[in-house]
């Protein structure tokens, strides 16, 4: 099995948790967002020209969410979505809003803070990063809030699909040095530090420091 994508890509890194928990190895690609992913030869294996991508033998996918649920299907042990139909429906949801919702705002200040000004030696747009943390994150972690337990996850005490959804998204936003502000959005910062204080997460971290030295040089 082959996971095309490197880990810092928060929708890769989902992938990668996904089969820390589970216990799945696979090989990597780590080919980064950028020009090469619009080229014929990975355009090939996902023509919407975005990471992540598994290759399972004749099986070729895209879409994390896609991808986890596959996973999960393939290798029932420790699930990552619950049994009752409902809360299914609420993992893929919650899923699905922290991709379309949540995403574009991490991934702006990831990009705005930390690759342009480390990688790409290019100057913050302030007004982009104003913007996204003065109105772009407000509506979707006052609807994140909405959802966080008193305590555990959002479906118990084991991590689901929902919760690497989000959480990764948060980890890419804090190498942008985003900070949850605790007294607006108090649940939702408890239940974050509680995640990366699990085993997996704090591994995940780990493994992603290298590619980090790489793009701050
Ligand atoms: N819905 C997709 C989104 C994938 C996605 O946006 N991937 C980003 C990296 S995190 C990418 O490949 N971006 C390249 C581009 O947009 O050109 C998923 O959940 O996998």
């Amino acid at each position: 099995m082959k996971l095309h994508g490197a880990i810092i890509s928060p929708n890769v890194r989902k992938v990668v948790i996904a089969c820390m928990i589970k216990g799945i190895e696979f090989d990597s690609n780590m080919i980064v967002p950028g020009p090469e992913l619009k080229q014929a030869e990975f355009l090939k294996l996902n023509p919407l020209g975005m990471i992540p991508v598994l290759e399972d033998e004749d099986l070729t996918i895209g879409d994390s969410n896609i991808i986890i649920q596959y996973l999960d299907e393939k290798y029932p042990d420790r699930p990552l979505l619950p049994a009752e139909v409902n809360d299914r429906a609420k993992v893929r949801w919650l899923s699905e809003y922290a991709g379309s919702a949540l995403f574009p705002c991490c991934g702006s200040m990831f990009r705005e803070v930390f690759v342009n000004p480390n990688y790409f030696k290019q100057t913050t747009n302030q007004q982009v990063v104003d913007d996204t943390v003065n109105n772009k994150f407000p509506p979707v972690l006052d609807y994140l809030e909405l959802q966080m337990p008193e305590q555990g996850f959002l479906f118990g005490e084991q991590l689901t699909l929902a919760d690497i959804s989000i959480v990764s998204m948060f980890i890419t936003a804090s190498y942008g040095g985003y900070r949850v502000d605790e007294k607006r959005w108090p649940k939702l910062k408890t239940y974050i530090a509680r995640a990366l204080n699990l085993p997996v997460f704090i591994k995940c971290l780990e493994t992603e420091k290298a590619m980090i030295k790489i793009i701050t040089g």
